[in-house]
């Protein structure tokens, strides 16, 4: 170690090397522009961006996490990352997939009994009232294996994934209609629709199929409810992107398809690949459908049944008039209904045109009966003359809208041309147009989806980062970039790298409208919102053994886990419940043990079991894996694992310490110090309006709480003092010590706080 005299020495050597010390005067803003080579602009940018320490986002943003199967969250305009949430893969840190119920959530994922650890997310849509964000749910899909997630907003968990029990692929989810009654998907690569069944790709035609699968949301429980879901068959037309309508579409769907010639490629038979035979045409199929009357004719058992699902056949479909095509142009990609419902802009990957379908026009035309023609599975087919509204030329790969804040404008991303086009879509004016970096997939404006946009800022999604950032090899990171719209002219503010699978599309809500809690009742299961039959509080841990069942009802607190010690035999199954008592803000404590591959993450009030076959005979070590408290390392314990049979030869107290009188006389000064300190937190937070603060009263119960347990632990000590028992006498008067470092670092914290929010003085 250095010595103060050595660390002076270094010190003044430092300040030599620098001359008089005017290199230590402050930068002006000139000299840190001229140091860096930042123009004006980046200034503004920064401005617009640069959020201080404490301050927080106007916007919170949720990013599917594309292959990584989960989700990202962020803040705009700091494009600061807040979390990733684990949806359809395992993610270590939240015990997601490590411990009991987040396994059975994983579970429900399963396809045909296969353990399924990724997912390819997409498409996350939080749930709305009236067309507006909620704030309460949000929803993802995942294309590869087909199925739909439910995250609850109240503590961004994962609360359920449900497979789709029809499809192999599915791309058109998730969309949320007006009130979140349902939450869809759309098939993607079509399939037979049964289970495990074989049909020749020469049979495409005929048993080959596609479809769009109507989850209904029960908002009151949280969870979707397969067993009042159903879906429409549809043809094998490759179904892509869908929306929901909203205000006078409300009760239809709409979804796009990009293959409708339902061709089959097969390079090895010396056939053309898809990519030819699948843009062939010059128009593939809008599909409408009410799913109002949909759910109607289901409800009236008009669906067939198809591994357990309700399956409204094409042919029910067109005889009840609930499904209907309208051409649009060539490999088209995004449809997105406008926030007044009134037009469907659909983006052709090949067409340098965007087409806005009029509603109203679509409907007049079914109500006349006047269809230019059926396809061949008799569905009825809009001319695109009588669908149309206009369209308007944009430019290369036109593939996703998303709308202002202000009336009529919109902004379209194209793919081809790396930009953002803005555009009036009633009078189908282009606005302005900016270059992104590089090959944008989606784009994303504020709350931009729902009925009430938001304006101000937009997000480019771009597939391509190429050269904007330091190399990491030859994968690199995704792009999101920040662009300013709340002016005529677009501005690019900010490039975030983000590095975890392809997100292909983001939600953004004002951070307002989310409330998410900071603990949860005491014993509460969070994966399904009960109490766990598992949990206990504080005096009630035990282990109990019932044959080879091995049961722990333990707790944790700073600084330890109870139990501290685990019994088992070589083959016994072990389970170990854990309840975290805390009540203070953001005191997680994890749990892992050496060689189990088990690991939870407990937030305050929640209970979570881990469970495994003690199958190795040996010493394994547990411990809290977040850093907690200043006695972290220490809440620690140890899992033995005897041989069968195994006998203490004589019972022997744990090792002694050898402390002495003068030991345990040390430790009580120590005390007494270190009450002086907590006297003088508790006189300065009760001399202050502290009870105006939520925040703070929690903290004052949880400190009050550790200084609960010292006349307990005090008159333990004092007995054994009383019995020249150096060795306990010290160690409990340890303890205790241990219970005022606790609540002097949560009543400082509370001190801080209340000095930081401006706390009055009352007496
Ligand atoms: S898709 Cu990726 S750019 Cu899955 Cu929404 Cu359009
Ligand atoms: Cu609890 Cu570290």
């Amino acid at each position: 170690m250095m010595s103060r005299f050595a660390v002076k020495a270094a010190v003044l050597m430092l300040a030599a090397t620098f001359g008089t010390g005017t290199a230590w005067a402050a930068e002006s803003l000139q000299d840190v522009m001229k140091r860096r080579s930042l123009s004006q602009q980046d200034l503004l940018a920064a401005a617009k961006t640069y959020t201080p320490s404490g301050k927080r986002d106007e916007f919170v943003v949720f990013s599917s996490g594309g292959q990584s199967g989960q989700l990202i969250v962020y803040g705009i305009p700091s494009m600061r990352i807040l979390k990733y949430v684990g949806v359809f893969t395992p993610e270590p840190w939240q015990g997601y997939g490590y411990d009991e119920e987040s396994k059975d959530i994983l579970k429900g994922g399963w396809i045909d009994g296969k353990e399924i650890t990724w997912g390819d997310a997409h498409h996350p849509a939080i749930s709305e009232t009236n067309g507006q964000y909620d704030g309460q749910f949000l929803f993802i899909n995942d294309k590869a294996n087909p199925r739909v997630a439910v995250v609850d907003l109240r503590d961004f968990e994962t609360k359920q994934i449900v497979a789709n029990p029809i499809y192999k692929s599915e791309h058109g989810g998730a969309f949320v209609t007006a009130n979140t009654e349902y939450v869809f998907e759309a098939a993607q690569y079509p399939a037979p629709l049964e289970r495990k069944k074989f049909y020749p790709l020469e049979e495409f035609n005929e048993k080959y199929r596609g479809g769009m699968t109507y989850w209904k949301f029960d908002r009151k429980a949280g969870r979707l409810v397969p067993a009042q879901s159903f879906s429409v068959e549809l043809p094998p037309y490759s179904q892509d992107i869908s929306d929901a309508g909203k205000g006078p579409s409300d009760g239809w769907s709409f979804t796009n398809s990009f293959c409708s010639e339902r061709y089959v490629g097969g390079i090895e038979q010396g056939r053309p690949p898809f990519e030819a035979g699948c843009s062939a045409k010059d128009t593939d199929y809008l599909h409408v459908i009410n799913w109002r009357k949909a759910a109607e004719l289901v409800a009236q058992g008009k669906a067939q049944k198809i591994n357990g699902h309700n399956v409204l056949s094409i042919e029910t479909a067109v005889k009840e008039g609930i499904l209907f095509l309208v051409p649009e142009p060539k490999s088209p990609h995004g449809v997105d209904v406008t926030p007044d419902g009134k037009y469907i802009i659909v983006s052709g990957k090949l067409d340098t045109h965007v087409s806005v379908y009029s509603f109203e026009k679509i409907q007049a035309a079914i109500k006349a009966g006047k269809f230019e023609s059926k396809d061949p599975y008799g569905i009825p087919v809009v001319g695109m003359r009588d669908a149309l509204h206009n369209q308007v030329q944009l430019g290369l790969g036109p593939l996703h809208t998303q709308y202002d804040s202000k009336q009529c404008v919109a902004y379209t991303s194209l793919y081809v041309d790396s930009q953002v086009a803005k555009w009036n879509y009633c009078d189908g004016k282009v606005l302005d147009k900016i270059a992104v970096h590089y090959n944008i997939g989606h784009l994303m404006t504020m709350e931009g989806d729902s009925a009430g946009p938001k304006g101000r800022y937009l997000v480019a999604l771009n597939k391509l980062s190429i050269d904007r950032f330091n190399p990491v090899g030859p994968l690199h990171p995704q792009n999101h970039q920040l662009i300013d719209i709340s002016n005529d002219k677009m501005q690019l503010i900010y490039d975030m790298p983000l590095p975890l699978g392809e997100p292909h599309y983001a939600v953004a809500i004002e951070a307002s409208k989310l409330k998410p809690g900071v603990r949860y009742k005491v014993g509460t299961d969070s994966r399904t919102d009960k109490d766990h039959p598992g949990r206990a509080r504080a005096g009630e841990e035990r282990t109990e053994r019932k044959g080879n069942k091995v049961t722990v009802f333990g707790t944790l607190i700073r600084s330890h886990i109870t139990p501290e010690i685990i019994e088992a035999e070589v083959g016994d199954e072990v389970t170990i419940n854990l309840t975290n008592l805390e009540r203070a803000e953001d005191e997680t404590h994890g749990f892992a043990i050496s060689a189990y591959n088990v690991h939870a993450s407990i937030e305050p009030g929640k209970t979570i079991s881990v469970k495994f076959k003690a199958d190795k005979e040996g010493v394994y070590p547990y411990y809290c894996t977040e850093f907690c408290s200043a006695l972290h390392l220490e809440m620690q314990g140890y899992l033995l694992v005897k041989p069968k049979g195994w006998k203490a030869v004589a019972k022997k107290d744990a090792v002694k310490s050898n402390y002495t009188e003068a030991d345990y006389r040390a430790t009580l000064k120590r005390i007494v110090d270190t009450q002086a300190v907590i006297d003088s937190v508790v006189a300065y937070i009760t001399s202050t309006n502290f009870k105006d603060f939520p925040d703070v009263v929690s903290m004052v119960e949880d400190a009050t709480d550790q200084l609960g347990k010292i006349p307990d632990a005090k008159a333990k000590h004092e007995a054994a003092a009383g019995k020249k028992d150096w060795d306990n006498a010290n160690l409990w008067a340890e303890q205790v010590y241990q219970y005022q470092v606790k609540a002097a670092d949560i009543g400082l914290r509370a001190k801080t706080y209340l000095d930081q929010h401006g706390a009055k003085k009352v007496k």
